[in-house]
């Protein structure tokens, strides 16, 4: 077996583990990165696209934020629909100039690759499903993989399992040392990219009796829609042109007669749920981002919440090196979860809000209904839900 030696051996190459490595690196620490799949299959997932401005401020600092800062949309707001009405909500100006911004996560992470290879930071990609982690219940933690047929080992100090919600990491925790909450919604996200005008310039959620649909947005010439679908819908059922007629009956009349349509680039289904690891630590071993924590895309929070996670495991990781102290690696994972419910909370609180739900059709709607217009009506709400959109400190 050839053996490597590294401070933090990073499992999965996702943006929780390249951002890790970038932070990791900025603070002098060795580290090694190891991913199951392809750079190119990782590339090719698409997934989130709104950036809280704690989280850009983290790119910046990390030194991978100049193409996002060239590219990237700001928003000062976004909008609720429901009974075919526009509401715009001012974010900035409620949240002393906090603003979003609108950049894919394909973007951050093509950004945070690049970064790294030029670095000459060391990936090893498409390490499969060999990857197993070891000895994290001592200070000599080790992670094996096969590569290329040979048997490989790494030896560190820490290992982080950045490797998402179906990742080796916390699988590999033995079950009385974990606790797992979770809840599963009774539908998913039928998702498409095209490069089509968006129908409206800031992310737009609406609720109608036929169920949510989400108005977002790559650029200003590629959009980002989704549509609140059955659980058990298969991409396949949904033509182009089946999506755009449903999309069409979920967003305001007005908006309907100018909606541009077009192929799409990708179409996927997504299941959506609520779930939450605890402890994220594990002797040597810590979770961050998707592998430790899923929330339902509504809020826009899971790339947000990686982000905070390996800003926290980064700082951490940099306090037991440079000063000795173990302050940071004992407080992880609480000071983690708090900020972690807090966005669970949020997160299935405007899921609740914003989608139909089979069990409680008809006075359900009426309720939420009531909820918004109130929401759209109190200076209180309005304070309550821009001070969550734009996410709490890491
Ligand atoms: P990721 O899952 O992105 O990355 C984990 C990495 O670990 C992957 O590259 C994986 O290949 C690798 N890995 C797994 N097992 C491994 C092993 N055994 N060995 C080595 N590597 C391994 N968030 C939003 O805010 N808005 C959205 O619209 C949104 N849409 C989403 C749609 C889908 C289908 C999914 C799954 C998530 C979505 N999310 C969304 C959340 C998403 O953006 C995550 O929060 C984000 O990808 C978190 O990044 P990571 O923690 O790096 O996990
Ligand atoms: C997206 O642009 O993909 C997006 C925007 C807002 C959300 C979720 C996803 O809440």
């Amino acid at each position: 077996m050839k053996t490597l030696s590294t401070q933090v051996v990073i499992v999965g190459a996702g943006p929780s583990g390249l951002l890790l490595g970038a932070l990791l690196h900025k603070a002098g620490i060795e580290h090694i990165i190891i991913e199951r799949q392809s750079g190119d299959y990782v590339l090719s997932r698409i997934r989130a696209g709104v950036l809280e401005q704690g989280t850009t401020d983290l790119l910046d600092y990390a030194g991978v934020g100049a193409r996002m800062q060239r590219e990237g949309l700001r928003h000062n707001a976004f909008a609720l629909i429901f009974k075919d009405a526009f509401h715009r909500i001012n974010i900035a100006d409620r949240q002393g100039g906090k603003h979003m911004t609108i950049y894919g996560q394909t973007e951050v992470t093509k950004d945070l690759m690049d970064h790294r290879a030029g670095l000459g930071l060391q990936t090893i990609y498409e390490a499969g499903d060999s990857v197993a982690v070891h000895d994290f219940d001592t200070d000599h933690p080790r992670v094996t993989f096969n590569k290329g047929g040979e048997a490989m080992e790494i030896k560190a100090r820490f290992i982080a399992g950045c490797d998402g919600y179906h990742g080796v990491c916390r699988a590999s925790v033995p079950t009385g040392a974990i606790q797992n909450f979770e809840k599963v919604y009774p539908f998913g996200w039928l998702g498409v990219l095209s490069d089509t005008p968006p129908v409206y310039h800031e992310v737009t959620y609406s609720n109608t009796e036929r169920g949510f649909a989400l108005s977002s947005m790559r650029s200003m010439t590629r959009s980002r829609y989704y549509i609140q679908c059955g659980i058990d819908e298969k991409v396949e059922s949904w033509s182009d042109e089946r999506f755009w007629a449903e999309f069409k009956t979920r967003i305001d009349p007005e908006a309907a007669k100018r909606l541009v349509t077009g192929p799409s680039l990708e179409k996927s289904i997504a299941p959506l749920r609520s779930f939450v690891a605890d402890p994220m630590r594990f002797g040597s071993m810590f979770l961050a981002g998707d592998a430790a924590h899923i929330v339902p895309p509504t809020g826009a929070k899971g790339l947000n919440l990686a982000a905070g996670d390996v800003n926290v495991l980064s700082q951490a990781i940099s306090e037991y090196f440079q000063e000795k102290s173990k302050a940071g690696i004992d407080n992880y994972s609480a000071r983690c979860l708090r900020r972690v419910w807090n966005a669970e909370r949020f997160s299935w609180w405007f899921t609740s809000l914003m989608h139909k739900f089979p069990d409680t059709e008809g006075f359900g709607q009426k309720i939420q209904e009531a909820e918004l217009d109130y929401l759209v009506h109190s200076e209180a709400a309005l304070q309550s839900i821009t001070e969550n959109y734009v996410g709490l400190a890491h």
